[in-house]
């Protein structure tokens, strides 16, 4: 892409209403406009990192087996009636009817509209284990969304919800949502902690959120400091074996990690002290088994082996999709901008043109370009005659993890210079140089 051609409507000054930093570079960076209270546009540039994290969220469902569907954003008030939480959900809940008089709402999340398919379409214990998931937009009618996309009111979640036969299975289920997240998580830059949690209106007894340790975190969190060294790292994982997910889930889950919600002071001084640590945290997914509460109410059954009729065993699992880009940005910023994982960021390097007009400058940048482009990445070329100040800025504050600056003087010497955005690393070398290097850090992705 060509900034001259692109839309990226940059902003200078800190936007009053960001209390916070992510929130502040979101708007600054031009990604996100403000629509109404807790409801976004997603402008060219938070649209693209936004489906990013979509993509790995869904590459990693389906690595561990997941089935991907579509439900329905408006739903009908009578599943919910059926299930009793239509009047349980409460003020969160958006009701509306239509122009029959019916009551409808804009889902909050989608237990009852995936136990409603289940229902009419799997009848037996061999239609099982299934999980199916979605990412789709959500409307929760916040008491008080803040802080930009990371409490919105419409906000994208990827919700999956998996189908079992029994506890054990079901367990199984948990397990491998667990450790699907994990790899989630790290592709994304973010080291996320499974702490045990409280499950709220979706009902259940076991339940983990993920947290992103970050001081502007909504959550208060207590754990051992020993879980943050922990890697999942590129190791195989065969997400059909019970054994090896509950092994990886009982590693993670051994350490001491829980919210406030469900913290017991005796258990955390069982930690050495030197390791306990109290800090706040942003919750970017949960995890639940909540047995049979939907599939007896709405009659979810399955047949057995042995001929019985039995309801079926449930669990939902949800990753808050839209909540990342901001829970990315609190774990990765400078003073200057974001500072993007490789994994997520919109463009792969970004390249300056240093003098515009210059004919050696300007066919530099072509020629990095169009190399780039040619291995399968999207540079962001400024050919913009603007002020080389002005470029960096900018550059700085959308955060690509390269940049390749050309300009006329390094080319009479015959190199050009490869910056990461992270270390603020400057590399002098060939342009043929830079370029094989970018292509080689995204091949090893
Ligand atoms: C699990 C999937 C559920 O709703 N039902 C379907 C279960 N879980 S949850 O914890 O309530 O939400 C899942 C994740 O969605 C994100 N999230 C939000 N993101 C932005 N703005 C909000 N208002 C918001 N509310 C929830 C969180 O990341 C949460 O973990």
């Amino acid at each position: 892409m060509r900034l001259s051609r692109y839309f990226l409507p940059v902003l200078k000054e800190n936007p009053a209403e960001a209390k916070i930093v992510s929130h502040s570079y979101m708007l600054r960076a031009g990604m996100i406009k403000q629509a109404s209270a807790g409801i976004y546009s997603w402008l060219p540039l938070g649209l693209k990192v936004l489906r990013n994290i979509e993509r790995i969220v869904n590459e990693e469902q389906i690595r561990a087996g997941h089935i991907p569907v579509l439900m329905p954003t408006v739903q009908s008030a009578d599943l919910w009636r059926e299930s009793g939480r239509f009047d349980v959900f409460g003020a969160e809940m958006l009701r509306m009817s239509d122009r029959h008089g019916r009551d409808m709402l804009y889902g909050p999340t989608n237990e009852e509209q995936i136990t409603d398919i289940i229902r009419s379409h799997v009848n037996s214990y061999k239609d099982l284990p299934l999980t199916l998931f979605q990412i789709q937009w959500k409307f929760r009618d916040e008491v008080r969304p803040r802080f930009g996309v990371m409490r919105g009111r419409e906000f994208l979640m990827k919700d999956g919800y998996n189908f079992d036969i029994d506890y054990d299975a079901a367990i199984h289920a948990y397990n491998r949502h667990m450790v699907s997240y994990l790899r989630t998580y790290e592709r994304m830059g973010l080291k996320a902690i499974p702490m045990r949690a409280d499950s709220g209106p979706i009902g259940g007894e076991d339940t983990h959120e993920f947290l992103v340790l970050a001081d502007t975190g909504e959550s208060e969190v207590f754990y051992d400091s020993a879980i943050l060294e922990m890697n999942l790292g590129d190791r195989e994982v065969n997400y059909d074996s019970v054994d090896e997910c509950a092994a990886i889930a009982k590693e993670w889950t051994t350490p001491y990690a829980r919210t406030d919600e469900t913290h017991d002071d005796a258990l955390f001084n069982e930690v050495p002290a030197e390791r306990r640590k109290t800090s706040r945290g942003i919750e970017v997914g949960q995890i639940f088994y909540f047995g049979t509460k939907y599939s007896e109410s709405m009659g979810a059954n399955v047949v057995t082996d042995t001929g019985e009729r039995v309801p079926v065993h449930m669990g939902s699992h949800g990753i808050g999709v839209s909540r990342l880009l901001g829970a990315i940005i609190e774990a990765s910023h400078d003073d200057k901008g974001i500072i993007w994982p490789e994994g997520v960021t919109p463009f792969h390097c970004g390249i300056i043109n240093l003098k515009q007009g210059d004919d050696a400058a300007d066919a530099a940048c072509e020629a990095i370009y169009q190399a780039l482009t040619d291995a399968g990445l999207e540079p962001l070329y400024d050919d913009r005659k603007e002020r080389a100040g002005g470029k960096f800025a900018s550059m700085d504050l959308i955060g690509l993890p390269w940049r390749i600056t050309v300009g006329p003087r390094g080319l009479k010497n015959g190199v050009v210079e490869l910056t990461s955005r992270k270390t603020g690393e400057n590399l002098e070398m060939t342009l043929e140089e830079a370029v094989a290097k970018v292509i080689k850090i995204y091949a090893a992705l």
